[in-house]
C-alpha cells in the first residue's frame, strides 16, 4: 500500500528530528544546566570568547556582580569566577561547594566538597564531616588557577567527572552552592552566595544538571544532522523497497505453484 511505503520513512526522519532536538529548559530559580562547550585553558584568565559558549549565573558580590560561568566537555565540568573586587587580599576567594551524591541535609556530609581558589593562586579542598564541621585534604581530581588586576580577579577551575560521580552519558543532578568570600583583614570575611538566599546547610544548595537529551556528553553536532537525516531516510526507503520486492515475487510464486 503506498501510504505505508511514505509513513515509514517520515516516522524515522520525525524520530531522529525528536532525539537529536534537545529539550529547552529554563535557567530560572536555583538550577544551572551545564552545556557541552569547547574546553577552556585553566589559567586563572576569562580570554575573550573562552566561556562565551558555557551557562552562566550572577549574584551581588564585593564590588559588584559576580559572574560564574559553568560547561562541561565529555571528561571534566570547568567553571569560571569573574568577581569584582577593589581591596586585593591573598585570602580573597571564591568556593565551588558541590553536594556529589545530591542528598541534602542540614549538615555537610562526607560527599559533600568544596573546592576554593585563592587570590594568591592557591588551591584548597574541604570535605563535610557529617558533624556540621568540614575537613581539610590535599586537592586530587580538579585543577584551579587565578587571574588578578586591582579592581577584580577572576577563578577557573576544572574537576574530573569521576571527582564529582559523574558518568558521560548518564544522568546526574549535583547539588551546588557558589561563594565569593571578601576580606577585608585577620578576621573580617564578608561572603555572596549563590544560591540568594543559601547558607551552609545542603539542603538550601541548587541543582546542577546536564543536556536532558544528551546528559554530560557532547552535543550532537549540527552539521551532521542533515546527512544523517538524509542517510537514515534513504536506509528507511531501501527497506521498504525490499519488502515490497519479496512480496511481488511470494505472490508470484504463489501463481506459479497453483494448479492449472
Ligand atoms: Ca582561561
Ligand atoms: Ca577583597
Ligand atoms: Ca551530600
Amino acid at each position: 500500500m503506498p501510504t505505508k511505503i511514505v509513513s515509514v520513512p517520515i516516522f524515522v526522519t520525525a524520530l531522529l528530528i525528536l532525539t537529536l532536538c534537545p529539550v529547552v529548559k529554563g535557567h530560572s530559580g536555583d538550577e544551572i544546566i551545564a552545556e557541552f562547550g569547547t574546553t577552556p585553558t585553566i589559567d586563572g584568565m576569562i580570554s575573550v570568547g573562552e566561556w562565551d559558549d558555557a551557562n552562566n549565573v550572577a549574584f551581588p558580590a564585593t564590588d559588584g556582580n559576580c559572574t560564574v560561568y559553568l560547561k562541561h566537555n565529555s571528561s571534566y565540568l570547568h567553571v569560571a569566577f569573574d568577581i569584582p573586587d577593589n581591596s586585593y587580599n591573598n585570602s580573597d576567594r571564591s568556593w565551588l561547594v558541590i553536594d556529589v551524591e545530591h542528598d541534602g541535609g542540614t549538615v555537610t556530609q562526607t560527599d559533600d566538597i568544596a573546592l576554593r581558589v585563592y587570590r594568591d593562586g592557591s588551591i584548597d579542598e574541604l570535605h563535610g564531616k557529617g558533624d556540621g564541621t568540614w575537613q581539610s585534604f590535599t586537592p586530587t581530581g580538579w585543577n584551579g588557577a587565578t587571574f588578578s588586576v586591582s579592581t577584580r580577579y577572576t577563578n577557573e577551575y576544572s574537576i574530573l567527572y569521576s571527582k564529582i560521580n559523574i558518568t558521560a552519558g548518564v544522568e546526574k543532578t549535583l547539588g551546588i552552592q557558589l561563594i565569593v568570600y571578601n576580606v577585608t583583614g585577620p578576621s573580617i570575611v564578608t561572603s555572596f552566595r549563590w544560591p540568594s538566599g543559601s547558607s551552609y546547610p545542603p539542603d538550601t544548595w541548587g541543582n546542577l544538571t546536564s543536556s536532558e537529551t544528551l546528559p554530560w556528553i557532547p552535543e550532537f553536532p549540527a552539521s551532521l544532522i542533515f546527512p544523517t537525516l538524509a542517510i537514515a531516510t534513504l536506509l528507511a526507503t531501501l527497506v521498504v523497497r525490499r519488502k515490497r520486492a519479496m512480496k511481488s515475487r511470494q505472490r508470484t510464486l504463489t501463481v506459479i505453484a497453483m494448479p492449472s
